[in-house]
């Protein structure tokens, strides 16, 4: 095999101007002097892709031969982020290109502002893929991420009124240097159709005939190591019509209807899922996710396997980790394949699917645990269906012989559920095929063991473990806080930031003066180049001296954002009433990011509310200027890199028992931030290591919810019992935010009044005790940098590093190949 020679990073500024201006002319056919902005942002690209690219051959290479045991990464989402920046850190080229560019008369930050971030991901889950692919490079291990090239990304979110407003988000109009498409290499998924039974030489066997075929084509993106020469790949697959149109219906004038084949299988990779609210919604997601695992799984063997490889001994080489339901199809995908298409016997297969596979449950909400209707799968996937039913009948029989006919037992632990409509349970598949099973932070897994499936746990011991998520510092910390990541460097020296435990090293320094005046000019520096982008990007003013108190995250009803608010409101009434003096008020600024599924109408109604009371409270000249409320639309990776290194306060106030990690509150932690926090998902150990005295606790414990659901919970007994929270929500309910409009708000009203199923009231009042006690903490500001300097010594454990460590050795057993 023919490889390019294996360079190191050019030595040179000209070296990297040659190069640049090369990919200028020949590949975006522009002169310098008459290119545009999109061209130099393209031509810079494609010269960092072509330094990458001899590591990217030979790590492909190295992987095919050296035939480890390696991870195949299976994600519906991989929320990336923009990679020209992460791309010049990893190769070590920032400095050269930055110097290179400025010969050439360009500023590079003007080119990094013009990339589009693929944002092929809702929120957590997929941000959470993108760090660990990061980590997976930087640590050698052998590893694939396969996903979906969604043509349309997480909506674009504006406001119009207060109100979101969806706009499909078209990431790849202006091209996409970092992809690289293989045709060749594309895969046939069927789909439909109906099986059958037949004899081949004595032996009965079956076998799937497809009524209809999809071609997926995968893209490739480089994931570099950092500073380690290895380039890993994400596979991204993208449907193809087998047959792009029906030349005898186009022939015969019929144009719409010669395509219709086409546009129907391109539809697949067409968009993200935000939601799955409408039937054909949901058979569309489960094309999705059969499509990319099938094509994922087809890949892996034919292209990482010898030609006469055993496939007895799969276990030895990959292990499919599924991130979260979505990719469970693989499953009987796998069975699928080893049974039917090479022969083996079930039980072998299954003995081998078995040890392939591992899952990571990412929630305990029961309405987010996905199943498919037995009517839905049949249609669309009618082998797989027969297989899950043998699955489900082999493992019930296992379950009776140790049990006995317990039927309660079976059927709470059956595959297939019987109401309200007979369908599958993929988390109960994923578990009975998972080698293993994990939760994404202690509580969580303690929960999904023994609320979610503690029959599971039972029978199977051993089975279920945990492990922690954690983000990677490449970017959120390296990337996105350049001030904080010089400093700690000019402190610890510059191992840290591929062994975060190091920043155990700034303890002592929380003790120096000057390091804490240091630390303290880099969150200022950092609000202000916030500041910069809010002003730019949205118009607005970021007033100087006031505490940065930040909710981003995805709007759910679980997560709390009404709380948020009703301590807004509550700030404000008192002082509109008069009853505070503004001078008495800490200057604080909130800010808030937020996307809604398009579908979900709650969620819609409070970010309207809370664009509505940033109106009125930023207006209200009683307030003079110190509170202030800014909702910045379309929160995405890009801002988050600008935001979470401003922010003095980090909200993560979900209902203790819901959220079962959270990754920002770790962002947020490493950035110097201070929690206020519920005892919630990775919150509980954010606190264990930063301490109680650097950290803002609140709320009911999730025993504690537990106990108040059971005794009977009536929101309208809080709202009776505390005058503040009475008076918040009538100033709400009285339209104060509405334009005297008392209908638009009141369906939140009357849901917390009346529902709350996130008990938002029962909590307020240890909330607001709690931002009392962060207001006084922030009066004594050295204190308070003390503290925030003690965040992030502490919090090296949440280097998603620390997490890939965790799932090789409890989970993949897939070492580092050097
Ligand atoms: C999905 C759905 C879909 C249907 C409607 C309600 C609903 C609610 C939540 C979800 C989230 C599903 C999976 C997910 O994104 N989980 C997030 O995963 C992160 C990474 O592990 C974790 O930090 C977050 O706590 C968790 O919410």
């Amino acid at each position: 095999l023919a490889v390019a020679p294996v360079t190191g990073p050019p030595s040179s500024v000209d070296g990297f101007v040659r190069e640049f201006l090369n990919n200028l002319n020949y590949e975006q056919g522009v002169a310098l002097s008459s290119s545009s902005p999109n061209d130099r942002y393209l031509a810079l690209a494609y010269t960092v892709r072509d330094y990458l690219m001899a590591r990217w051959l030979e790590d492909q290479r190295r992987q095919r031969e050296v035939q480890a045991k390696g991870v195949c990464y299976l994600s519906a989402e991989y929320l990336l982020g923009r990679q020209l920046d992460n791309n010049l850190l990893a190769a070590r080229l920032t400095d050269i290109a930055t110097e290179a560019m400025a010969a050439c008369g360009i500023d590079i930050d003007d080119l990094r502002q013009l990339e589009v971030e693929p944002g092929l991901g809702n929120g957590g889950l997929g941000r959470l893929a993108a760090c660990f692919i990061d980590s997976l490079a930087t640590m050698s291990v052998p590893s694939t991420g396969y996903g979906l090239r969604y043509e349309y990304g997480i909506f674009r979110q504006t406001f119009v009124d207060g109100e979101q407003i969806e706009q499909p988000d078209a990431w790849l109009t202006l091209g996409s240097p970092w992809e690289f498409p293989h045709p060749e290499a594309a895969q046939t998924i069927g789909f439909g159709g109906y099986t059958e039974k037949y004899d081949d030489e004595g032996v009965a066997r079956s076998r799937w005939v497809p009524g209809w075929t999809v071609q997926a084509v995968p893209y490739n993106y480089m994931v570099p190591g950092y500073h380690n020469g290895r380039v890993n790949t994400l596979r991204l697959w993208s449907a193809v019509a087998s047959s792009a149109f029906d030349l005898r219906i186009f022939n015969a004038g019929d144009y719409a209807e010669a395509v219709r084949a086409q546009t129907f299988a391109e539809n697949i990779s067409k968009v993200l899922y935000p939601e799955d609210s409408t039937p054909q919604g949901k058979e569309l997601r489960l094309q999705q996710q059969y499509f990319f695992v099938a094509a994922s799984i087809h890949d892996f063997l034919e292209h990482s396997l010898s030609p006469d490889f055993d496939l007895a001994n799969l276990p030895d080489r990959v292990i499919f980790q599924l991130n979260d339901t979505h990719p469970v199809i693989a499953v009987p995908e796998l069975m699928r394949v080893l049974v039917d298409e090479k022969g083996m016997k079930w039980d072998a297969a299954w003995a081998i699917t078995q040890q392939c596979f591992a899952y990571t449950c990412h929630t305990l909400l029961p309405e987010a645990l996905e199943m498919w209707s037995v009517d839905l799968l049949g249609r669309l996937l009618p082998r797989h269906l027969e297989i899950i039913y043998r699955i489900n009948d082999e493992f019930l029989a296992a379950v009776r012989e140790r049990f006995g006919d317990d039927e309660m037992r079976i059927r709470n632990m059956s595959i297939i559920a019987d109401f309200p409509e007979r369908s599958v349970r993929m988390a109960f598949l994923a578990t009975v095929a998972g080698a293993k099973v994990n939760g994404v932070a202690e509580l969580h897994s303690q929960l999904l063991r023994e609320k979610v499936l503690p029959d599971f746990d039972e029978f199977y011991p051993g089975k279920f473990t945990n492990v922690t998520n954690g983000v990677t510092p490449r970017r959120f910390v390296r990337l996105a806080n350049p001030g904080l990541a010089s400093l700690i460097t000019e402190a610890l020296g510059a191992g840290w930031t591929v062994d975060l435990e190091r920043l155990r090293g700034l303890e002592a320094f929380a003790e120096d003066p000057e390091f804490r005046a240091k630390f303290a000019e880099v969150k200022a520096a950092n609000k202000r180049r916030l500041s910069d982008v809010l002003r730019t990007r949205d118009g607005f003013e970021v007033s100087d001296g006031h505490m940065l108190d930040v909710m981003v995250k995805r709007l759910h009803e679980y997560k709390r954002q009404m709380l948020k608010v009703l301590h807004i409101v509550t700030l404000y009434e008192g002082i509109a009433s008069g009853r505070v003096a503004a001078a008495d008020v800490q200057p604080r600024t909130f800010i808030f990011g937020a996307k809604a599924a398009p579908g979900y109408v709650m969620a819609k109604r409070i970010i309207h509310l809370i664009n509505a009371v940033g109106s009125v409270v930023n207006a209200d000249p009683r307030v003079e200027g110190r509170l202030q409320v800014l909702f910045p639309p379309n929160y995405n990776v890009t801002l988050a890199e600008r935001v979470i290194p401003a922010a003095d306060l980090s909200e993560q106030i979900s209902l203790a028992g819901k959220e079962a990690s959270g990754t920002g509150n770790m962002k947020f932690a490493l950035s110097g931030a201070l929690t206020i926090g519920t005892d919630d998902g990775a919150n509980v150990e954010i606190r264990q290591l930063v301490g109680d005295d650097n950290f803002f606790l609140f709320g009911m414990t999730e025993p504690e919810v537990e106990a108040l659901w059971a005794k009977g919970y009536k929101p309208s007994d809080f709202y009776q019992a505390d005058e503040g929270l009475r008076r918040a929500i009538d100033l709400i309910a009285s339209g104060a935010f509405s334009g005297g409009d008392r209908s638009t708000f009141e369906p939140i009203v009357s849901n917390l009044l009346y529902d709350d199923r996130f008990m938002v009231l029962a909590d307020y009042a240890s909330y607001i005790a709690a931002q009392a006690r962060v207001d006084a903490a922030y009066a004594d500001q050295d204190a308070w940098t003390r503290s925030s300097i003690l965040n992030v010594a502490r919090s090296g454990f949440f280097s998603s590093d620390r997490s890939i460590r965790d799932y090789i050795d409890r989970i993949w057993h897939t070492p580092p190949v050097l």
